[in-house]
């Protein structure tokens, strides 16, 4: 299965490159519809740069010297999304109960506008109402002291900038918990856990430079034309100087075959775009872990390994190998989906190439054995010494714009990642040493009622977890929802007892303090720190910045303590970077000094550096306790379900109907099929379906009123879209090590309506 392998004439796709009139097209469509001021391409031509505000799309690298237009097209609509002129007033909260909204598709919610105002619940007439900042902390921090702190959990989505975080998690310790669960945990946790155990970096150790220098690049499970679609820069680059790409994916994803820069005058005028993969291979989902297997077994019979590296920096390789030579040719073949000459010609690549890396995404990190597919990844790179070295890397590609940053400044639900005892000293307080909630944990506890209080910065959590229709029910029961956000979302709406919508502003308003206007920073995918300057005027007077926000709760909630200072820390966000900086001195050294550095500062990574913070002080092979990642074959009549993302969305936040690059316009409730599986599950074009779960754990699961679209996908799989597809996939379905949840591998079964 090669780059020229012909698509079906029947089945959609988009056969234009990624990139090119198509992307520019979309963005002003969004222009337009959006309501935009002139100033709005003023503010997108700072995007990304040095001064500029830094996109609060995906957590792509910012490069040094940054093109004219330095955002793509989901960037272009995520902030024109947010400096839409539609306004979610109070007006309108009056004109519509709770109960009524819920009713709202995701799009028109969010489509309502920015929120303008403080808002309360009022259960008697299930309105949200106007409230004063001031009322709001009050209500708030009564309702959190008088409540377990252990029975609280403060969430958080990837977009809030580092100091909004750092005090977020500084808060939850000073209160008591470590119930800090990330979108991260529905995400990338599978990396931070399996990276750091086999690695001992929990991020990625790739940097920019490294794409310049790369022989062979493999994407695993990433959507690079959808979802972080300024990567498509630096790979068409590295095609164009020969680099080779290997895709594996259970969908031909446009991105990933052929890619037209918007930038390029004789790219755009001759509308011929770069190739991109030389080899593209629909493996089954799940089927990674096997395919890697394949190509390793090719590579130890061809004597094709770094032995010297492996000898001096590596633990358990000899499991590893004993594992790999166990594996029969049938059994790899069953689970990847792929043939054995197709894996042969995968490894020929690898043996001859110098530099490696590796690039995933979700397809490996949210299976039950997501974990090991990211650890199997590791061996293959390690087999070749490709960790470490210039143009070599293990590269995963982040969500949110600030998620990795979360993490490294404390938004964690692990206490052993956090340097407590250097805040219990800095802030003269004893932090609780007990670990916290994860996101899966989190919904357990809120349907058994256990958890008792959510705090939710930024997302839409209710609407992004497995097994959503579950727990709708018991989000109603909670005794305190705060909802720190700028657009209404459906977790604004699942409220019952005490519940406040609080209102902030975006990335590019100005954010002004008593000192002036303040700046913010984040941490992209590779590492490196970014300042952020919002100019635009605030979208309503009663905005308050998430780091007042967060500090209005914590003041009205905690005891005085003279080490703990609010209100000086958000009257200049230098000092909250300076104690950033004393927390983590070895990564933010000089912090306020490098804020505005042309590209971000590098925070550094160990691994890069081949120090390798292990338990063994190696990096460790690992052997994977089955070749699938499913954790279960579907079953006789089954099918494997894939949640999808289309480029027209970011994450629940869908913008419009249209799958652009992948032929789809109209309806997202649709599920995609090969013609084959149609026969066999005797569905037809067009018809109405509903997909059933399959896990047979006595909980009906049931999506109801997808149209059939036939699709180029493997045997024995289905796709749909997320959200709408979540309450399919069912809780305890998650990667096991870091309990990120299984979306890429839930059993369904299909009937006809
Ligand atoms: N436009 C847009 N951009 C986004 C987002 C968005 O929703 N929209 N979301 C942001 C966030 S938070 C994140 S985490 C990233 C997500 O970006 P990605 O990591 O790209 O995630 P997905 O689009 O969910 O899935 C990636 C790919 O995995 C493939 N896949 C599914 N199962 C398997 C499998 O078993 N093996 C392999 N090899 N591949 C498989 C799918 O076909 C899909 O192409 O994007 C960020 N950027
Ligand atoms: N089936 C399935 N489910 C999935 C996934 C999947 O691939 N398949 N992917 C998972 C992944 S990777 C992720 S990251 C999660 C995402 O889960 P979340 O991060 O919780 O969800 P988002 O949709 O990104 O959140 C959108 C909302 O955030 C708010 N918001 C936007 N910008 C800001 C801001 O600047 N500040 C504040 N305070 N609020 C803001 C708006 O109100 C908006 O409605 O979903 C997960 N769920
Ligand atoms: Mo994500």
């Amino acid at each position: 299965m090669t780059g020229e392998r012909e698509q079906d004439p029947t089945t959609p796709f988009y056969d234009a490159p990624t990139g090119g009139w198509g992307s520019l097209k979309s963005v002003l469509r969004h222009a337009t519809q959006d309501r935009i001021r002139l100033g709005t391409l003023e503010t997108l031509r700072r995007q990304n740069k040095p001064g500029g505000h830094m996109c609060t799309s995906c957590a792509w690298a910012k490069p040094p010297s940054p093109h004219l237009a330095e955002f793509c097209e989901n960037g272009a609509k995520a902030t024109l999304w947010d400096l839409t002129r539609d306004r979610c007033t109070p007006d309108f909260f009056a004109r519509h109960t709770l109960a009524e909204l819920r009713d709202w598709p995701d799009h028109d919610l969010e489509a309502v506008g920015r929120l303008t105002h403080p808002m309360r619940y009022d259960a008697g007439s299930d309105r949200y109402v106007e409230a004063t900042w001031p009322e709001a902390f009050a209500a708030i921090g009564a309702s959190l002291k008088a409540m377990d702190p252990k029975k609280a959990v403060f969430y958080a989505s990837g977009r809030a900038s580092l100091e909004t975080s750092y005090l977020y998690a500084l808060f939850a310790r000073l209160y008591g918990h470590n119930n800090l669960p990330d979108s991260s945990n529905m995400c990338h946790e599978t990396t931070s856990v399996a990276l750091k155990r086999t690695i001992g970096a929990p991020v990625g150790t790739c940097v920019l430079e490294d794409f310049e220098h790369c022989d062979l690049m493999l994407f695993f499970g990433q959507n690079t034309g959808s979802n972080s679609p300024r990567f498509l820069h630096p790979i068409q680059q590295a095609v164009k100087r020969g680099c080779r790409i290997v895709t594996f994916n259970p969908i031909r994803e446009r991105g990933l075959v052929e890619f037209m820069n918007p930038q390029s005058p004789t790219e755009m005028l001759s509308g011929r775009g770069t190739p991109i993969s030389d080899i593209y291979l629909q493996l089954r989902p799940g089927g990674d872990i096997a395919a890697i297997a394949g190509i390793c077994k090719h590579l130890f019979d061809h004597g094709a390994l770094d032995r010297d590296f492996i000898d001096r920096h590596c633990h358990d390789f000899d499991a590893f190998e004993t594992w790999v030579r166990a594996q029969s040719w049938a059994g790899i073949e069953a689970a990847s989906g792929l043939s054995q000459g197709d894996l042969a010609e995968v490894a020929g690549l690898f043996a001859a190439s110098k530099r490696v890396i590796g690039v995933y995404g979700m397809g490996l990190t949210q299976h039950v054995h997501g974990g090991d597919s990211v650890g199997m990844l590791v061996n293959l790179l390690l087999m070749g010494g490709h960790i470490g070295r210039p143009g070599t890397g293990i590269c995963p590609v982040r969500g949110h714009s600030n998620v990795q940053g979360q993490r490294t400044v404390g938004i964690s639900e692990k206490p052993e990642l956090v340097p407590l005892d250097r805040l219990a000293q800095m802030f003269d307080f004893d932090p609780p040493r007990d670990t916290g909630m994860t996101t899966v944990e989190v919904v357990q506890g809120v349907i058994d009622g256990t958890v008792k209080g959510f705090v939710s910065l930024g997302g839409n959590f209710a609407r992004a977890i497995p097994d959503l229709d579950r727990a709708e029910p018991a989000w109603a029961r909670l005794d305190l929802n705060v909802q720190i956000a700028t657009k209404l979302n459906r977790s604004h709406l699942l409220v019952g007892g005490s519940a406040w919508l609080l209102p902030c502003l975006v990335r590019a308003e100005r954010d002004q303090q008593k000192t002036g206007p303040q700046a913010v920073s984040m941490e992209d995918s590779l590492s490196h720190i970014h300042g952020s300057m919002g100019r635009r005027s605030p979208a309503s007077r009663h905005l308050l910045s998430e780091p007042a926000i967060v500090a209005g709760i914590a003041k009205a909630t905690l005891p005085p303590n003279p080490r703990v200072r609010w209100d000086h820390w958000i009257a200049d966000y230098g000092r909250i970077r300076d104690l950033i900086e004393e927390t983590y001195p070895d990564q933010f050294d000089g912090f306020n000094e490098r804020l505005f550095k042309a590209g971000g500062f590098y925070r550094g990574n160990s691994a890069r550096r081949r120090d390798w913070k292990t338990e063994t002080g190696r990096a460790e092979f690992t052997v994977p306790p089955s070749l699938s990642a499913l954790g279960s074959e579907p079953g006789e009549g089954a099918f494997t379900l894939v949640t999808l993302r289309s480029n027209d969305q970011f994450n629940t936040t869908v913008y419009g109907y249209r799958d652009r690059l992948r032929g789809l316009e109209g309806d997202r409730m649709i599920v995609l099929i090969g013609r084959a599986d149609m026969a066999r599950a005797g569905v037809a074009e067009g018809q109405r379906v509903s997909l059933v779960s399959a896990v047979e754990d006595g909980i009906t699961r049931r999506v109801e009123g997808l149209t059939v679209v036939p699709y180029d996908l493997p045997a024995g799989c289905v796709a749909a879209y997320y959200p709408e597809a979540n309450p399919l996939v069912p809780l305890a379905h998650h990667d096991i090590a870091s309990k990120t949840p299984a979306y890429k591998g839930a059993p369904v079964r299909i009937e006809a309506q």
